[in-house]
């Protein structure tokens, strides 16, 4: 889960999303979540089919947004799932020991719940404001991620409104990931933000 965590937005995406991932892939970003709000069930199952290959070929780890019939289907290596989601303890019923899960999470209580509940690492959100998730709800800031790190041992990817200016702050803090959506698809040179992302974490 260590620095930077790729997901997909063929809304938001310049290139479009086999592009994208094939940029983050050769970046060498270790994770890629396919997040798809609004296409059919073939659509999203023929798309996380490509994704996933190319991910496995690249040895990345590919998971799935909300949808465990679309992982269960294309072999993800896991899912992540947000508070109005599958239950993590069903999740890893259906999913089995071997997969990975990840739970969104909004405050501290729902944070060591995940944790109890056996999810594998957590995305903390929303950090900051942002408009690519109009539902995120009320920025929680880095205070969230200091006071999570604090009472749980699992990796915190923190999500929402991270940027080049404020993704250090946000490791600081103790997020052992950062996940950018807006400032990485929707620019024209989708490697050079990530390696930008990939500089900060080294520097710290
Ligand atoms: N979950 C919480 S905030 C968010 C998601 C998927 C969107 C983050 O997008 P951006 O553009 O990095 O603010
Ligand atoms: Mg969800």
């Amino acid at each position: 889960m260590k620095g930077y965590y790729f997901i997909t937005d063929s809304k938001l995406s310049r290139a479009g999303n086999r592009s994208d991932v094939l940029s983050a892939v050769s970046c060498g970003v270790k994770i890629v979540q396919y997040r798809s709000k609004n296409a059919e069930t073939r659509e999203m199952y023929q798309e996380a089919l490509e994704l996933g290959r190319i991910c496995r070929d690249a040895g990345s780890l590919f998971l799935i947004n909300d949808r465990l019939d679309i992982a269960l289907a294309v072999e993800a290596d896991g899912v992540h799932v947000g508070q109005s989601d599958m239950p993590c303890l069903r999740a890893r019923r259906l999913l089995g020991e071997g997969k990975i899960i990840g739970v969104t999470v909004h405050n501290l209580a729902e944070a060591i719940l995940a944790e109890e509940e056996g999810a594998d690492y957590l995305g903390v959100s929303p950090i900051f404001q942002t408009a690519t998730k109009p539902d995120a709800g009320k920025p929680a800031g880095i205070r969230l991620i200091e006071e999570i790190r604090e009472q749980v041992s699992i990796p915190l990817v923190a999500i929402g409104g991270i940027n080049h200016s404020n993704a250090s702050d946000v490791f600081r803090a103790g997020a052992d990931g950062i996940c950018a959506i807006s400032c990485v698809v929707a620019e024209a040179n989708v490697r050079g933000q990530i390696r930008r992302f990939q500089d900060l974490f080294e520097g710290i």
